[in-house]
């Protein structure tokens, strides 16, 4: 499916607005996460991810990121715990990155900005469908992890390795039996607020968890995320970048740890 809006001048993050009045709402995302300013709470559980290989499918390019995609109709691949009450269904993950290492992430530490970021999208089984949970306060809970330089990262190697087949806007690939649990980081510790979507529509959906450590990747495999494009086969060439929306008004809204 292809969309109006993007990240260029004309339809990027300061238009939205325009045809998605909700961009000026009271819980939009992302934030910038000022760790001084969160409070510690003891309430809060540990995150338990269940993910099951088996319920991977593919890789789309959809124009604005690129998203591997879960046979989401039973409850193999879930998160329960951490700050959501019921099971939620793991629907797709994607990222977010800059033109330059730079930049990327968005959500923002303290104002510190990572080259890009990882959102693992889970949907609230109490709602009969992702589409259904997507427009509810408690429909959907998404877990970001921040990619920081350093070592190469053999698992996100997989995904990057599908690329080539994906390059331009609407091409989609098989991709089975990936574990998108290897892109964890070994602590799951967090923070977390209720906000939204990140992109059109902009919905206020999303119950954020976002883990404090970051994953490693390299400036090569960094490389290889722009080499994809925006544009769809036999136009002009756009490089996608920059896909990052950037952090939102947080309007009174709590942020707590589940750390100290
Ligand atoms: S995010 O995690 O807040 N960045 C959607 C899901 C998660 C986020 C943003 C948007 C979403 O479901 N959007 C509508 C469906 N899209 C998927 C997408 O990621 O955005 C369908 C599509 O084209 O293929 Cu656009
Ligand atoms: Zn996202």
């Amino acid at each position: 499916m292809s969309h109006a809006w993007g990240y260029a001048e004309d339809n990027g993050p300061e238009r939205w607005a325009d045809n998605f009045p909700i961009a000026n709402g009271p819980r939009q995302s992302p934030i910038d996460i000022v760790p001084g300013d969160s409070s510690y709470d003891a309430g809060l559980k540990k995150l338990n991810l269940k993910y099951d290989p088996s319920t991977c499918l593919d890789i789309l390019n959809n124009g604005h990121s690129f998203q591997v995609t879960f046979i989401d109709d039973n409850d193999n691949s879930t998160l329960t715990d951490g700050p959501i009450s019921g099971i939620y269904r793991l629907k797709q993950f994607h990222f977010h990155w800059g033109a330059s290492d730079d930049k990327g992430s968005e959500h923002t530490v303290a104002g510190t900005k990572y080259p890009a970021e990882l959102h693992l999208v889970h949907w609230n089984t109490k709602y009969p469908s992702f589409g259904e949970a997507a427009s509810q306060p408690d429909g959907l809970a998404v877990v970001g992890v921040f990619l920081q330089i350093g070592n190469e990262n053999a698992s996100l190697q997989k995904v990057l390795d599908a690329f080539d087949t994906i390059r331009t806007k609407g091409k989609q690939a098989s991709f089975e039996n990936f574990n998108p649990a290897t892109l964890l980081p070994s602590c799951l510790d967090y923070w977390t607020y209720d906000g939204s979507l990140t992109t059109p529509p902009l919905l206020e959906s999303v119950t954020w968890i976002v883990c404090k450590e970051p994953i490693s990747v390299s400036s090569g495999q960094m490389a290889k995320f722009r080499s994809l494009l925006f544009s769809a086969e036999g136009e002009a060439e756009c490089c996608m970048v920059d896909n990052y929306r950037p952090p939102q008004p947080l309007k009174g809204r709590a942020v707590r740890a589940s750390f100290q």
